[in-house]
């Protein structure tokens, strides 16, 4: 995404088709036929997970970890396996590479985490996240995540509406929109010693966004905590937008009146807008988004399918953008 010289066409998709996830996916495949039609979400999982989540929640937040509500979301979609989605990342704070993420982020610190909550509420401070989780029912959602760079996968996410969290801060009239900023500590993060974003990796919402029911506060995957490389401890989930909205690693949530600055909106205002809702019929000024590839997938398994008009969230989000022309407000 960040190199501006690329075209879509040039994605390498080398990290997907190395020899250890094409059998993966044999593997999945394999699990899932010896599945009966019609399993439910946890047989999914499971059968993603091909050998188990390796992560455990802490003690803590066990209990909150052992009673996750299911949801109706994405039961018609195949799960991409663990393997891939904790493998293929953006995480530019840990680099640039789809695998950095994952070989760079092994040693990041994320407990104990507080989130700093600022601007037009009634209830500001800093939280700890713990009790956040704590004070709310898991539920699992599985989401499409579709990449601005033209990929995607299906991830069965665990975490909390983000409206029912934001509500509990009593954000004001003022409160027009929600923004939300990373951890910066270029200790932890080696990418953030590079000046290729201008760090804290910051994204924001209207604030009607940020209160649709499909807006997700996710703490979790595959049933268990969140892998670093995905952004643990606590990160964004809006399907129906593409990935860099869905930011991740939140260290603070600030309540403001006016449009906030976003990274990549910042970075490259012609190319990422500030709402980036998946639309196949707005380009990208040097690829097509018309459509995408649903990994796993490679050479031999291109798998490449037409893009849905908010990622196929339209009955639930189409109304936040009545009336607006999107191929201004892209
Ligand atoms: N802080 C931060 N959040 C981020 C990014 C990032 O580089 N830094 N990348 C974004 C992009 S481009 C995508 S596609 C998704 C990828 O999420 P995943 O790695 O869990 O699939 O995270 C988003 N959130
Ligand atoms: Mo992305």
């Amino acid at each position: 995404m960040l190199i501006l010289n690329k075209k879509a066409s040039d994605c390498s998709e080398s990290e997907v088709t190395d020899k250890s996830i094409y059998l993966n996916r044999r593997q999945f495949m394999k699990t899932t036929a010896s599945l009966a039609l019609g399993v439910g979400a946890v047989g999914q999982v499971s059968a993603a997970l091909q050998e188990g989540n390796p992560l455990l929640p802490p003690p803590s937040l066990k209990s909150s970890f052992d009673n996750i509500a299911e949801t109706p979301f994405g039961k018609d979609d195949k799960l991409s396996p663990y393997d891939v989605a904790t493998s293929y990342n953006n995480f530019y704070e840990f680099g640039y590479g789809k695998s950095d993420p994952k070989d760079r982020a092994s040693q990041f610190k994320t407990t104990p985490w507080t989130i700093t909550v600022e601007g037009e509420a009634a209830k500001t401070g800093v939280f700890d996240l713990d009790s956040i989780i704590k004070d709310s029912m898991l539920e699992e959602r599985i989401y499409r995540l579709r990449c601005v760079e033209a990929w995607s996968m299906v991830i069965p996410w665990v975490g909390v509406s983000l409206a029912t969290v934001l509500k509990r801060f009593e954000p004001t009239s003022k409160a027009k929109y929600v923004y939300f900023e990373t951890l910066y500590d270029p200790k932890q993060m080696p990418g953030q010693l590079g000046s290729g974003l201008d760090w804290p990796y910051r994204e924001g919402l209207r604030i009607d966004e940020a209160m649709n029911s499909l807006a997700f506060l996710a703490v979790g995957m595959y049933g268990s905590i969140l892998p670093n490389q995905n952004g643990a401890p606590v990160r964004l989930v809006l399907p129906w937008k593409y990935g860099f909205k869905s930011i991740k690693s939140i260290v603070k949530v600030r309540f403001v009146e006016t449009m906030p600055e976003t990274t990549w909106n910042m970075l490259a205002p012609n190319e990422y807008g500030f709402y980036a809702n998946v639309n196949p019929s707005v380009d990208h000024p040097r690829w097509s988004q018309q459509q995408e590839r649903r990994l796993p997938g490679g050479v031999l398994f291109p798998n490449v399918i037409e893009t849905k008009m908010f990622n196929g969230y339209e009955e639930e989000v189409a109304s936040l953008y009545a009336g607006m022309d999107l191929k201004r407000f892209y």
